[in-house]
């Protein structure tokens, strides 16, 4: 019966209390922008947690000129999910190519 009680338990932490594999923010997350974060927040004068493109132009400006790279839903407002998707992928482009070759 304890063993019952025992392996009832251990099941019910299993199914409840492992949230699984961590990978990192969640998509649209704000921890996803890093240093961007601040950036974003002030940038977002009325605080809807989406930059227009008027925002943009007073708060980052440097991203002006891709507006339309990251605003990939086409709504003139880049939300911090696009943001952090197109960091995530301007960092993968920008990464060195991995060495295949061993030093000896
Ligand atoms: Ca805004
Ligand atoms: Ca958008």
């Amino acid at each position: 019966m304890r063993a019952l009680i025992l392996i009832t338990l251990t099941l019910l932490v299993a199914a409840c209390g492992n949230p699984g594999p961590r990978r990192g923010a969640p998509p649209g997350s704000m921890d996803a922008l890093g240093p961007y974060k601040a950036k974003f927040e002030t940038a977002d004068a009325n605080g809807d947690e989406r930059l227009s493109r008027d925002e943009v132009e007073a708060g980052l400006p440097e991203l002006l000129p891709r507006f339309e790279t990251v605003d990939t839903d086409h709504n003139n407002l880049i939300s911090s999910a696009e943001l952090s998707s197109y960091l995530e992928w301007q960092r993968i482009v920008k990464a060195p190519p991995q060495k295949a070759q061993r030093t000896q």
